[in-house]
């Protein structure tokens, strides 16, 4: 029996079936890039928790490998949960992880490769010293909330750090243990960095950023011109703050207005969760994985098989503000790229929908710059407007304004019975112009057993003096958007009844009163990759 399958992926990552979560791991290791993950081997429902693995030379065609790291001793005999790879001196990779124990306590494991002169480090060998930090009734560590050590970085003192998500009641914490020899941990008196009313904080990232350079730093990089990140998972988001990093007190500080809340900033104000960075040395880049979940009913998910895919790898560096990051898809992706469709520039007045032909529209990769006139007339921002979603889903696509929504209709059946759409609208602040960045699902599926949620985040981009861009990435049941050159990224999951394969379109539209410039727009049809 053959189950129907339009919403598997063609070159976001993901294993040909069942359930997979959070990244794990990933790391460049003589010319080869290696992806872990949380994995079910046995259904599409999360449980029975194992590190599966793929290799790749380009991050875009994957080869599968069998799981590297799975319940074998009593430190992970209930599950083998996430975690992150560091590079030792000697070039030795050491993995460190969140194991189950029998009393289902969190605890963290070392793992090293059996072999290192195999490549793909096909088999890993557990520390006999396992579990290397354990909650004791000395630490008083909540052994339910302890859990996705960081890539560990170097001190000043020459000795190890590494952080694990915690909480204390309401409270989520960064606890900071260090070592001289990766095996014997000592906790530190003080968390590297903690915060009220967040609740646990899983999978933290810990990292520098070059406030010179929009490249990346080894982990263990510190000094002037340095900034550093912290990113905490919670609420089903990816929060990060923008800091300084003090090597001898072991503190991080994150920057005035940088806030550790539901408000502060995300790496993506879609579905992207658990998400985790690693420091590629052959091109100096930091590059981010995250987990997409579904948006469809558990029982669909089961019917097809699967569950959860990952993000475009995205390179990740500070913005020259400062106060934020900036994600693009990596540039191997673009060697995907066929039969480049050119939209030629061209006035999109009010009420327009002008459809783009020609490509697969199902599976592509969009790219448009804007460019806004007419600024007298955008409408006037209500201060109280503090929430970006929650404006985005009271004025969906179909809500005419005047400078916006423009934007474009992906995943587009042929009667626009579903539609996704990816828009900005431009307001008059009170001493600068606000854009909004909304990707509304509202209309995007006829099933309505599907979440669909609309999504939306401001954008720091000044439409006075700049132009307005969006690259959409779509495959089949995916949308990962990048707005402002990727100041605001917003991804969704979608699951069409008829604007599948062939029976999808794109169009640009604008549905505000005043005319918007389509300066370019380049779509392609992008290639299937060999995910696995
Ligand atoms: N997923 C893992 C945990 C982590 C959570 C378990 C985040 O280690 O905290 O599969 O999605």
């Amino acid at each position: 029996t053959s189950v129907k399958q339009p919403y598997r992926t063609s070159y976001h990552f993901q294993p040909p079936k069942n359930w997979m979560n959070d990244p794990n791991g990933p790391m460049l290791y003589k010319g080869i890039y290696h992806l872990f993950y949380q994995y079910n081997p046995k259904a599409a429902v999360w449980g029975n928790i194992v590190w599966a693995h793929s290799t790749s030379t380009d991050l875009v065609n994957w080869t599968p490998h069998v799981p590297a790291i799975f319940p074998s001793q009593e430190s992970d005999i209930n599950g083998c949960w996430s975690g992150s790879a560091t590079i030792l001196p000697g070039y030795k990779p050491a993995i460190l992880y969140t194991g189950i124990n029998p009393q289902n306590q969190q605890v963290q494991n070392l793992a090293v490769p059996k072999n290192l002169s195999d490549p793909y480090l096909i088999e890993w060998v557990k520390s006999p010293h396992n579990p290397l930090m354990a909650p004791t009734a000395m630490n008083q560590i909540d052994a339910s909330s302890f859990r996705d050590p960081t890539t560990a970085w170097v001190g000043p003192d020459g000795r190890w750090r590494v952080i694990i998500g915690n909480k204390r009641d309401r409270r989520g914490m960064a606890i900071l243990y260090r070592s001289k020899d990766f095996v014997r941990w000592t906790k530190a008196q003080h968390p590297l960095h903690s915060a009220k009313n967040t609740g646990m904080w899983e999978c933290p990232d810990f990292f520098p950023v070059s406030a010179q350079v929009p490249l990346g730093l080894d982990t263990s990089i510190n000094g002037p011109n340095v900034k550093h990140v912290l990113k905490v998972s919670f609420t089903n988001h990816d929060h990060y703050t923008i800091g300084t990093y003090n090597s001898t007190t072991d503190r991080y500080v994150p920057d005035k207005g940088s806030v550790d809340s539901d408000s502060g900033l995300r790496y993506d104000y879609g579905k992207f969760y658990a998400s985790k960075t690693f420091f590629d040395s052959k091109t100096n880049r930091r590059i981010l994985w995250g987990w997409i979940d579904e948006s469809s009913s558990k029982d669909d998910n089961i019917r097809k098989g699967w569950s959860g895919i990952q993000a475009i790898p995205r390179t990740i560096w500070l913005d020259k503000s400062g106060k934020q990051l900036v994600q693009w898809p990596i540039l191997e992706i673009e060697k995907l790229r066929n039969n480049q469709v050119v939209l030629p520039n061209k006035l999109i007045k009010g009420g327009t929908l002008l459809e783009v032909s020609g490509l697969t529209a199902a599976q592509a990769d969009v790219e448009v710059l804007f460019e806004v006139k007419g600024l007298e007339k955008a409408e006037v921002f209500d201060p109280t407007w503090t929430n970006p979603q929650m404006l985005c889903s009271q004025k969906g696509a179909s809500v005419k304004g005047s400078l916006g929504p423009f934007g474009l209709l992906v995943m587009a059946s042929k009667g626009l019975e579903e539609y996704t759409a990816v828009f900005f609208r431009i307001f008059k602040g009170q001493n600068k112009y606000v854009v909004l960045m909304c990707s509304d699902q509202s209309r995007s599926s006829l099933n309505n057993s599907n979440d669909k949620t609309t999504y939306g985040a401001f954008l720091d981009v000044d439409p006075l003096h700049e132009k307005l861009s969006l690259r959409t990435l779509i495959d089949h049941s995916i949308v990962e958007s990048f707005g402002g050159g990727g100041k605001s990224c917003i991804t969704a999951r979608v699951y069409p009844v008829l604007a599948v394969e062939d029976g999808t379109h794109l169009h640009v539209f604008n549905n505000g009163t005043q005319s918007v410039g389509v300066l370019t727009l380049s779509a392609w049809s992008m290639k299937k990759a060999k995910i696995n």
